[in-house]
């Protein structure tokens, strides 16, 4: 059988199923260029002295990796000449990046996080890139923080790679999602986990227990209940998984199923989760509600949320639906 690559399936999708303009084809494939460096400077390691603290902070006031500064700038180079970008957003920079003016400028807006779960990257554990897009408004060409500030519902495109045992690149844009495998020996994406759908039945959950004290009534309760097993309210026994990154805990959840959780907690009243609504909630929500599965912040859907601050945070509930739908049903009550 022929191997479908990201590049063929992504000609097909344009072909058949209307969902694709040329633009935001190319813009899917140079994000996909893009993470293969990520991949390739991830998987060298300390051999290309990558490892370690860029010494330098972001403005959510977290310590850089260096390898988080070097994923921001392979993201910033991959796509700022093409064409299809008005302009491009990330976790790693405080104002949106505006296309430099040599350059052409296209119909969307890009937002990343380009290394997430970068507590991880010492230890040789799973890390990932999450990026969203949007259309940048009618008659925008210069892009302002504002313009930004669009509920997850109007993506046109979301997905995230992961770097793990295999890098994998995931990938929606609003027909179901497709999973690929990097081939490092033709450097392709391989469509290896096509229709990926989040299994209705789980027993598996995500949460930082070590937050517990914090958090809210309803969580209590909800993972109270989970833990209480086969003699408890919900009649069966959970198991637990904590990777402490999110592209790792969504991944695992598009394969075999299972719950993930970032509540608000108490620890900064003023902040409604650690996660970041716009390139984490949001890409992270439309791929999980695309394979079946359903995305709140514990009151309402993550994407209907209308943002007001570009790196604004949301408490995150994801995964199989009756879970989801459980943990939101108690946030109610
Ligand atoms: P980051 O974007 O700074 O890497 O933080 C996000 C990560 C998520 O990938 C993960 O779910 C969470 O932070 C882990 O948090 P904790 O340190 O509480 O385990
Ligand atoms: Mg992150």
């Amino acid at each position: 059988m022929s191997r479908i690559t990201l590049s063929r399936f992504l000609i097909e999708q344009q072909r058949s199923a209307n969902l694709l303009p040329a633009e935001l084809r190319f813009l899917i494939e140079t994000v996909a260029r893009a993470c293969k460096a990520i991949s390739h400077a991830v998987n060298k390691g300390a051999l290309a002295g990558v490892l370690g603290e860029a010494g330098t902070g972001n403005i959510q006031g977290e310590a850089q990796k260096k390898l988080d500064v070097i994923a921001n700038d392979v993201l910033l180079e991959a796509n700022e000449w093409g064409g299809s970008l008005a302009g491009m957003a990330s976790e790693e920079m405080d104002l949106p990046y505006a296309i430099p003016g040599q350059y052409p400028k296209g119909a969307y807006l890009l937002l990343f996080d380009p290394l997430d779960g970068s507590s991880n990257i010492d230890v040789n554990i799973s890390v990932g890139t999450i990026f969203s897009v949007l259309r940048c408004p009618d008659g925008v060409t210069e892009p302002t923080e504002a313009d930004f500030l669009q509920p997850g519902s109007r993506q046109v495109a979301a997905g995230y790679t992961l770097y793990g045992p295999q890098t994998m690149l995931v990938l929606t844009v609003g027909n179901g999602v497709n999973g690929f495998t990097l081939d490092r020996e033709t450097g392709s994406f391989v469509l290896t986990h096509p229709g990926m759908r989040v299994p209705a039945e789980t027993r598996e959950f995500a949460i930082n227990m070590s937050n517990q004290r914090h958090w809210e009534a309803p969580v209590r309760r909800y993972i109270g209940e989970l833990l209480a097993g086969a003699t408890g309210p919900r009649g069966k026994d959970y198991n637990m998984r904590w990777v402490a990154s999110m592209v790792a805990e969504v991944h695992r959840i598009l394969t075999r199923g299972g719950v993930f959780m970032y509540p608000k907690d108490a620890r900064d009243p003023k902040k409604p989760g650690k996660l970041r609504l716009l390139y984490e909630g949001n890409p992270m929500a439309w791929l999980i509600e695309q394979a079946g599965g359903a995305a709140t912040n514990g009151r309402e859907r993550i994407l209907d949320i209308v943002p007001t601050e570009l790196h604004e945070r949301v408490a995150v509930f994801l995964g199989s639906k009756e879970e989801v739908e459980t943990v939101t049903r108690y946030h109610a009550e």
